[in-house]
């Protein structure tokens, strides 16, 4: 594997384009706009102790804002010893800058230990929204991931006065290793429910609790009478989330994945991986918060589309020195090291195409009309459950397995290199795909698809 400056060097000489003669190396005198280091260590959290890969020794991640439209340098070190990694930018278009997508063998060999690489970020116009960025190599996402905010120069198109995260993640009281080795098997293995979600990086384990000082519930602090932008961020891997606020039913979305929508409102929101949402959220009033008599109202996460559920919280909490005398914070609050004793709220059965067709661009964009679609695609994803599981789309199965004769081995080169230096052998073979049911049986090529959540309608 070529060492990652020699690698930036090609990449940025593809980059350059061919009208560059030279290579842009980046070495350690290149001062990036932001650094990321990933290392791997025991981390206590929800009580339990796992060994997990972590960005910048923090779980979630550090939270990221960078500017819409411009260009910025995120310097990425692998300090783990035995594990490569790459960091994958979820949901940005990466149009112009498809080496920095972050996806191992497609866009970039990975970094190897004790290396690191330069991404190039830059995000289009209008697309300041709700993202997140992760690592992309085995289950290392499951823990190395965290926030990314694409922020305009101009103000939103909504008014509110501050704004808050509300970032999701599983935990499974197993190492990455373990989980991956049953899910990339043949036949697939299920690794079992997650022992716990993590909102903004806490949560109280189900069970398997060795450190019950890490047992906490996440505070998310709130003032009376005001207008929150809540940006929901899914960065799940294996399960379907349902969200939902104690007393505060009235969630107007106006983000769906990096794009403001027109008002929709809902009571509650159903997350698959990769999702994200932001919605408005107006707090009690001091009055309110009086008759209710209490300043801390929970969150709500369960799992969904499982035959068993996994429920965790956080709280909302109000400052209540906002408020006149007639609100004194003393018992006012609930403990944060212990999940509640009765389930505060009743968060519905699986709604099968949540917001499907139902949400509307803010502003209009140029999506073809359905009756000006010239040719549909079908694929059909399936789960094929006989001997045992297996995933197929449109009857062809995708396996790991280097035994399976149609399985690719390790291309000599990144898929996107191999592209850009005009070799064909990667490329689909659309009139053999056509007569192969959409799929081509030589490259077994299929879409990356990370996010399954609804498009915005267009
Ligand atoms: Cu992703």
């Amino acid at each position: 594997m070529p060492s990652p400056s020699i690698m930036m060097g090609v990449i940025s000489a593809l980059v350059a384009g061919v009208a560059a003669l030279h290579a842009r190396v980046h070495d350690d005198t290149f001062t990036p706009d932001l650094v990321l280091s990933v290392t791997r260590q025991n981390v206590s959290v929800a009580g339990i102790e796992r060994y997990s890969t972590l960005i910048n020794s923090s779980l979630p991640a550090p939270m990221l804002r960078i500017p819409e439209n411009q260009v910025v340098w995120i310097r990425v070190h692998n300090e783990m010893v035995d594990e490569n990694v790459t960091i994958h930018w979820h949901g940005l278009a990466q149009a112009a800058y498809p080496f920095s997508d972050g996806t191992p063998l497609a866009s970039q060999w990975p970094i190897p230990p004790k290396h690191f690489f330069d991404y190039e970020l830059k995000t289009l116009d209008g697309t300041a929204g709700t993202y997140f960025y992760h690592a992309h190599v085995g289950f290392q996402a499951v823990t190395a991931t965290g926030p990314l905010i694409v922020e305009s120069a101009k103000p939103p198109p909504y008014a509110y006065d501050d704004e808050r995260i509300v970032f999701l993640q599983e935990l499974f009281n197993k190492t990455d290793a373990e989980v991956e080795e049953g899910l990339v098997a043949t036949p697939l293995r299920w690794t079992g429910e997650p022992q716990s979600w993590l909102i903004n990086g806490k949560g109280i384990s189900s069970y398997g609790i060795v450190d019950p000082s890490s047992a906490t519930l996440s505070v998310i602090d709130v003032e009376p009478h005001k207008a929150y932008r809540f940006r929901f961020i899914a960065a799940t891997s294996l399960s379907y989330a349902s969200f939902g606020f104690e007393n505060h039913t009235n969630l107007e979305i106006i983000e769906a994945d990096g794009h403001y929508t027109k008002v929709h409102s809902v009571e509650f929101l159903q997350m698959g991986t990769g999702q994200r949402f932001s919605t408005l959220l107006k707090t009690k009033t001091c009055d309110e918060l009086k008759s209710f008599g209490k300043l801390d109202f929970y969150m709500q996460l369960e799992s969904r589309d499982r035959t068993s559920v996994v429920t965790n919280y956080a709280i909302l909490r109000y400052d209540g020195s906002k408020c006149n005398s007639t609100i004194s914070t003393k018992d006012l609050h609930v403990p944060v090291n212990a999940n509640p004793l009765t389930t505060p709220i009743q968060l519905p059965p699986t709604v099968n195409g949540f917001l499907d067709y139902v949400l509307q661009p803010l502003e209009p964009n140029d999506f073809p009309a359905a009756t000006e679609v010239t040719r549909r695609i079908v694929i059909n994803v399936q789960q094929i459950v006989n001997q045992w599981y297996a995933w197929e789309n449109n009857g062809v199965r995708w396996t790991d397995d280097a035994s399976d004769p149609l399985e690719h081995t390790t291309p000599s080169k990144p898929y996107l290199v191999a592209l850009y230096q005009n070799e064909t052998g990667y490329l689909p073979n659309y009139e053999l795909a056509i007569t192969n049911g959409g799929l081509d049986p030589e490259t077994k090529t299929s879409a990356h698809v990370h996010t399954t959540g609804p498009p915005a309608a267009g």
